[in-house]
């Protein structure tokens, strides 16, 4: 084989270990929280999120804050037991010495398990009555994307957007830095976009707003809808 074949060969491969046909399970240091496989494969937000983006960031950035989380839970065992929303809610009762690796590792894990169910449709817009939610809540979805990207753009350094929804299905647009959260308000979270650089760098380098504007194109609004009908029925979690 020329040398010049091998080396494509190579570089094929390569690109195939780094980027499975099929979702993996990684390693996140035993429980009691784990990381699910994504719920679709790593190419399914192609082109608008390319697959190595998806692999480093769910088998990688996901997989750390749930190794970490497990780690800081370990250390006090009261805390093992008790489901995500309700260890964010009431973080002033975590212990301190693991309150910011809870904060962070678990408002991580909650923000990612979210990102990753919203997404893996084609885009388009809701309907029926989170439709008429968004309308009436948000000044409609060509609104709402205008002022989401916006507030996405304004958010510095790393951080979320998010659409909250409350038990009786108002929807409001909000920010949070690092890994934050509206679980850590007791509130619960609608939709959300990723806004660290790790979510779109690889792709679109410094032009965060370009990928912004490309995510909507990737939500599922089956998936969200669900969302919003379980929120309605109070059975929402992260
Ligand atoms: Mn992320």
């Amino acid at each position: 084989m020329p040398h010049i074949h091998r080396r494509t060969l190579l570089a094929t491969l390569a690109v195939a270990a780094l980027v499975p046909a099929r979702p993996v399970r990684a390693q996140t240091a035993g429980g009691p929280f784990t990381l699910d496989p994504l719920p679709y494969p790593v190419t399914q937000n192609e082109p608008h999120i390319d697959a190595e983006t998806m692999t480093l960031h769910h088998d990688r950035h996901h997989a750390a804050y749930v190794a970490n989380l497990n780690a800081a839970v370990a250390k006090h065992g009261e805390l093992a037991g008790r489901p995500l929303p309700d260890l964010l809610a009431g973080l002033a009762s975590v212990p301190e010495d693991v309150r910011a690796a809870v904060r962070n590792n678990g408002g991580g894990h909650a923000n990612h398990t979210m990102f990753w169910q919203i997404m893996g449709g084609k885009g388009g817009e809701a309907g029926g009555e989170l439709r008429a939610a968004i309308d009436r809540d948000l000044g409609g979805v060509a609104r709402l994307q205008e002022d989401f990207n916006s507030a996405g753009g304004r958010v510095f350094g790393s951080g979320w957007v998010f659409v909250t929804v409350s038990r009786d299905g108002r929807l409001a647009l909000t920010t949070r830095p690092n890994q934050d959260t509206p679980l850590m308000d007791g509130q619960r979270v609608l939709l959300g976009n990723d806004v660290w650089e790790h979510a779109y760098y690889l792709k679109y380098r410094n032009r965060r707003p370009d990928y912004l504007k490309a995510w909507w194109n990737v939500l599922d609004w089956d998936a969200i809808t669900q969302r919003y009908t379980a929120a309605k029925a109070g059975t929402l979690g992260v």
